[in-house]
């Protein structure tokens, strides 16, 4: 699974309810793929409830498997997260190595991607969860993406916002840092503009709570990257 090309993702929460004509729309919106994944009330029921809904609808759908039981065979990709500015190291390496415990014989390397979370919205539920310092200078933010890239050889690096705006120049600081890096940036994009700003340096934006606020904003932010 190519998700480098990504340059658009709609996350989606097996936690939220989604209508099927809204389910429909996304589908049809030109999004490069859907990722599912959340933090609050997140169990593997839900999460391959919302899998069967969308497998075969001709889009990637890949897994972000923040929780070892939420290993589900099937998924286009999976993307491991490990939060690099986590405040317990169960989030830097231990639930992932809960993960590969128990399933590593369901991953190939093919459809495996460690993705190295930076946590920057001090007050997103995710900062709580993972005890994340979230508070940083732009530099340190860039130092965390390079430890990451260069030092643990990540891939794939994403720019957490999880519900508010982040700072544009901390995406370009990281992605001029770090042009080989495939930065992924998440957080309050709510329609054309927000995207714009976050696609111009970002690789892949991903665009979460506003599908269940404001569905018609959700699919215009596609067109940004078209
Ligand atoms: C959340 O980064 C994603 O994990 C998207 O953030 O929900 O704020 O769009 P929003």
């Amino acid at each position: 699974m190519d998700f480098q090309t990504w340059r658009h993702v709609f996350k989606l929460d097996p936690n939220k309810q989604l209508d099927e004509s809204a389910l429909a729309a996304l589908v049809r919106s030109g999004t490069d793929a859907f990722l599912i994944g959340g933090t609050d009330g997140v169990d593997a029921e839900n999460t391959f409830a919302l899998y069967a809904r969308l497998q075969g609808c001709g889009i990637p759908v890949a897994l972000e498997m923040s929780h070892p039981e939420h290993a589900i065979r099937g998924f286009d990709h999976y993307f491991i997260p490990t939060v690099l500015n986590a405040g317990t190291v169960d989030w830097v390496v231990g639930h992932q190595m809960r993960a590969f415990e128990r399933y590593g014989h369901l991953f190939d390397s093919n459809n495996v991607t460690g993705q190295g979370y930076i946590v920057l919205n001090p007050e997103a539920k995710v900062a709580a969860v993972t005890g994340a310092r979230a508070t940083l200078t732009l530099e340190e933010v860039v130092a965390y993406a390079e430890t990451g890239h260069h030092l643990f050889r990540l891939p794939s690096l994403y720019l957490e916002y999880s519900g508010t705006l982040g700072s544009p120049d901390v995406v370009k600081e990281v992605k001029l840092a770090l042009p080989d890096a495939h930065v992924f940036y998440g957080g309050g994009i709510d329609g054309i503009d927000t995207a714009r700003m976050m696609a111009e340096y970002a690789d892949t934006i991903v665009v979460g709570n506003i599908i269940y606020d404001n569905l018609e904003g959700a699919l215009a932010t596609v067109q940004v990257v078209r």
